[in-house]
């Protein structure tokens, strides 16, 4: 069957900001209380989504979600009018306020797990919203996410919807960023590699691991996957302690190619023989292991190498790494892509882009956008609106342009003129995308 990969982007809301909310993310503890550039931030989201597009690729986008969040801020006792909730809690629990405004929806690698209707069993489109349950500001994620999903995927002759696992620790789902799925080519069958950090009710020391094994396995039972498909690594203790708080950021897989940090995995040999099994028949793999020795786990995860799109270019024989552009100025890292490109492996062409207020808070090329590989009657049957042009582009950032902050404080956070600013601009961007439904 044909299909091609849809790139869905977060599109970088006006609330954007340095609130250093995540333990383990090491950006965001570095940047926490810097001032950030909403304006800056969502153009840069979108000039990537535009080259990924000019270079013959579908791209989409999903919308940023209400902030602030005055659900939360209900919910922890404020009350009154808009202003009165904004100011007492800017008073009284000014974290609480930072997690309201968090716009961490942007990292849409988080957003859900995606299954192709060719590896199900029902031949529908798989997608789980993930409960992010781990961290308070991206635990209220989920509702308006599966919302937003229920509208861009709404013809369930096509496609499945799954709500978030129960909200508890033993299920702790962070979604497709501890996901990747190998394939011949998109429309066959792949194998979908799921990567945890701890078992149901298993503690570890230091940094939180955000995925459990139970949440996994029950993605992949709800998603209809055959046993023999689906693959369960678990993530090397080293990675997160060392800032991987995400697969993600030190993996990235595409077609038959898994390009990964030797320290990737707890057992790194197991993965690759279980994945290699899994593959037969399919497609051969083609492991890209970088040692330690050539780029060490502590500038990996500075650069953001791995956190990488990794794509089937239209008229390009090998892959395209689609890098941060954090790993052009790690020399270990930037070395390295000299030489990844001039073998005679799987990726032929890195390419930088500049995605810098991202990534101040943890989030690379690969953490802003949710792949979901479709075929053509499924791209048909979606929501056209959030289909990208050039055209529709431009109406975005003329949007962001026009209605987004160019600095914004930490303290900002407590004028209540920002409620009313976010929800215009959130409002102008729902019209562009034809989704006034979810204003
Ligand atoms: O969950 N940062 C996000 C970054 C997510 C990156 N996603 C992937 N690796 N796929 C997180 O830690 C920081 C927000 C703040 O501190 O204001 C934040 O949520």
């Amino acid at each position: 069957m044909s299909a091609a990969e849809v790139n869905f982007d977060g599109l970088i809301g006006p609330n954007h900001n340095y609130g250093g909310l995540s333990d383990g993310n090491l950006a965001s503890a570095n940047n926490a209380g810097d001032i950030s550039n909403p304006r800056e931030a969502a153009l840069q989201g979108l000039e990537k989504m535009r080259l990924l597009l000019r270079a013959g690729l579908a791209q989409g986008v999903l919308p940023p979600l209400p902030r602030p969040n005055f659900d939360l801020l209900v919910s922890a006792g404020f009350g009154g009018s808009d202003r009165q909730i904004i100011e007492q809690a800017a008073a009284q629990a000014p974290r609480l306020l930072k997690v309201a405004y968090s716009a961490s929806s942007m990292w849409t690698a988080n957003a859900a797990t995606v299954s192709p209707c060719a590896d199900t069993e029902d031949g529908r489109l798989h997608l789980t919203a993930a409960n992010l349950s781990t961290m308070l500001h991206r635990s209220v994620e989920h509702p308006d996410t599966t919302a937003s999903l229920q509208a861009i995927f709404s013809d369930d002759r096509y496609f499945a919807v799954h709500a978030a696992l129960p909200m508890h620790s033993d299920f702790a789902d962070e979604g497709a960023a501890n996901h990747v799925r190998l394939c011949a080519e998109h429309g066959a069958p792949g194998v979908e590699l799921f990567v945890y950090g701890r078992d149901a009710g298993e503690s570890v020391a230091g940094f939180p691991a955000r995925q459990t094994r139970l949440a996994a396995e029950s993605v992949a039972r709800g998603h209809g996957l055959t046993p023999a498909q689906a693959v369960f690594a678990r993530q090397s203790r080293a990675a997160i302690n060392a800032g991987a708080f995400h697969n993600d950021v030190v993996c990235v897989g595409a077609a038959d190619t898994l390009f990964f940090h030797e320290a990737a995995f707890e057992d790194t040999a197991g993965t690759i023989a279980a994945l290699s099994a899994a593959a037969e028949g399919l497609f051969e793999l083609k492991p890209v292991m970088v040692p330690a020795a050539e780029v060490p786990l502590e500038d990996a995860i500075r650069s953001y190498l791995f956190n990488s799109q990794l794509l089937v270019f239209p008229g390009e024989s090998r892959l395209v790494l689609v890098a941060p552009s954090e790993a052009q100025d790690t020399t270990s890292t930037r070395e390295y892509c000299e030489r990844l490109v001039s073998s005679n492996g799987p990726i032929g062409r890195v390419e930088y882009v500049d995605v810098r207020q991202s990534m101040r808070n943890g989030g690379g090329p690969a953490c802003l956008r949710l792949r979901v590989v479709m075929t053509d009657a499924e791209r048909a049957a979606c929501h056209q609106g959030v289909l990208m042009t050039e055209e529709k582009i431009d109406a975005l950032q003329a949007v962001v342009r026009k209605t987004y902050r160019d600095q914004l404080a930490p303290g900002d956070l407590a004028d209540p003129a920002l409620a009313d600013e976010c929800r215009l601009a959130r409002e102008s961007l729902l019209r562009v995308l034809d989704l006034e439904e979810l204003a």
